[in-house]
């Protein structure tokens, strides 16, 4: 990810539907009156959204003019189409049109999409009309109905941060190929685009690595207690990295160095200092207590490069994780200089938690924070920019509620109910990158667990990060969210049931 700057397009004017914060910037544009159909309910909100007299309705069978350059878009729209139940006809009487235009001032993200007696999307690149197709995915029924009315209206739509992410830790327990299909199909819905899979700890490696085959045979096998076990083909990674670019999303991955490496440890031994004597696979939880042997560089060295090879053989991300946190040990700032410059020198950018800026490094390496009160400002003078996961907010292994059994509490007691984490504002930290949601494995072994610690939490996430600064209403969010339910439903999502959504009631 190339970051020009804090924001990631253009800014233009919000206008509120259904209620904004004081501070939220308006337009003069006019809100009509529409007639038989909704008000449209998006998340996270457009930019500008202006409601213009009359309605369309799609019958059946639509006439589509794709543009041919913008082949996701065009796999997106089939795809709605189809599940939609409208098919494409020559003589249809609605077109729908994707347009790819010159204007820049969309940005790389930014679309805009119009419905009055057709409906047009237009954007600079294929990745704005894939997000215009997915804002036109949520104004649609989520299920097939036979006749569909929507308002005329135009949005103009940008997002207010780069990246707009969704860490996951399959290490500590392995996630299956389809769940992870379905969570970029839901991250798509929400615009979210960074998808950082947390690929090595202590409790399992889940990436198959050819010249240490090992590492999936002994560290694949193994899993955090009551936690799934099980590793990631290099095939299967590469099918995943192009489901996720065909949905505009950058899979990063992360091996995380030079702590959180018992199952590499117990793969590799000589990868231990001698005379350490526990070399078995782990499936407790406690942190910090191994280490890559660090005064033996001609063993550690060739195999971090060696594995960071085959890493950037198969994630194309520009981005590349390499951990760094929870230890402490006097050599741990000389590997992450020399670790960062490895992936600098495979022509890559680190990213790396928050105590790896205390290291000497380039610039253009990504710092993660993660504890709320790091002191992060020394990271942010040598220019730095952040992927921002302060846990009181973006830790989603924390409780949807306090005391939520099966979650932690050591970021907050009070867990991290929907409010809290959609009042999270990334522009009070200069040069942001953008937020990321991190859901934590350690207590989430199966399916349902993980889609109750996700979602509906992960939408506030994606609101976070693509609305203006200071532009947000969190009674209007709810009111919005509330009415995307049945996509949750028809994803067979086993969401928390958000008692500020209504959720709770049958
Ligand atoms: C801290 S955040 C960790 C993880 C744990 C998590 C549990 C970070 C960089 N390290 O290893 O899973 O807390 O909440």
């Amino acid at each position: 990810m190339r970051l020009a700057g804090k924001l990631a397009g253009v800014l233009v004017a919000g206008l509120c539907l259904g209620g904004c914060a004081a501070s939220a910037p308006r337009t003069s544009t006019p809100v009509a009156p529409v007639a038989a159909a909704a008000a449209p309910t998006i998340v996270p909100l457009p930019q500008r959204v202006a409601l213009e007299p009359g309605t369309l309705t799609l019958r059946g069978a639509v006439q589509l003019q794709a543009d041919p350059q913008a082949w996701r878009a065009r796999r997106a729209l089939d795809a709605l189409l189809a599940e939609s139940g409208l098919e494409v006809h020559a003589h249809a009487p609605v077109h729908i049109t994707t347009a790819l235009t010159p204007d820049a001032a969309l940005g790389a993200e930014g679309y805009t999409l119009s419905i009055d007696d057709g409906i047009t999307i237009r954007a600079h690149t294929d990745v704005g009309l894939f997000y215009g197709v997915e804002t036109l995915r949520q104004l649609l029924p989520a299920k097939r109905a036979t006749s569909i009315t929507l308002p005329h209206l135009h949005i103009t739509d940008v997002p207010a941060y780069a990246w707009r992410g969704s860490g996951l830790d399959v290490a500590r327990s392995y996630y299956p190929v389809s769940y992870l299909r379905r969570h970029i199909d839901l991250m798509a819905l929400f615009k979210l685009n960074h998808l950082h899979l947390h690929l090595t700890d202590d409790q399992g490696w889940r990436m198959e690595i050819k010249a240490y085959p090992r590492l999936a045979e002994i560290g694949g096998a193994s899993a955090v207690k009551g936690g799934r076990s099980g590793f990631y083909t290099q095939a299967e990674l590469k099918d995943l990295v192009a489901y996720a670019d065909a949905r505009g999303i950058t899979i990063v991955p992360e091996i995380d160095m030079p702590s959180h490496v018992q199952a590499a440890i117990a793969s590799y031994p000589e990868l231990a200092c001698d005379g350490v004597t526990n070399l078995s696979t782990y499936s407790g939880v406690k942190v910090g207590w191994n280490i890559l042997c660090l005064q033996k560089p001609d063993v550690v060295y060739p195999f971090v490069r060696n594995v960071l090879k085959e890493v950037i053989a198969v994630f194309p991300s520009p981005d590349i994780h390499i951990g760094g946190d929870e230890i402490d040990n006097p050599l741990y700032t000389d590997f992450i200089a020399r670790t960062t410059q490895i992936v600098h020198e495979l022509g890559r950018h680190a990213v790396m938690w928050e105590e790896g800026s205390r290291a000497d490094t380039r610039p253009d390496v990504l710092v993660q924070l993660w504890n709320d009160n790091y002191p992060i400002a020394g990271a942010v003078a040598k220019g730095h920019h952040l992927v921002l996961s302060p846990c009181s907010y973006m830790y989603l292994d924390q409780g949807n509620y306090a005391g939520q059994p099966g979650t932690y509490d050591w970021c907050r007691k009070q867990g991290l109910p929907l409010a809290r984490v959609y009042q999270f504002a990334p522009q009070d930290f200069p040069s942001a990158a953008g937020p990321e949601g991190v859901l934590w494995s350690e207590w989430v072994h199966d399916d349902a667990t993980a889609d109750n610690r996700l979602w509906p939490r992960l939408a506030a996430v994606a609101e976070a990060a693509w609305r203006t600064p200071g532009a947000r209403d969190y009674a209007d969010f709810t009111r919005r969210l509330n009415a995307l339910r049945p996509f949750f439903d028809a994803y067979g999502v086993k969401y928390y049931p958000e008692p500020d959504l209504g959720w709770n009631r049958p």
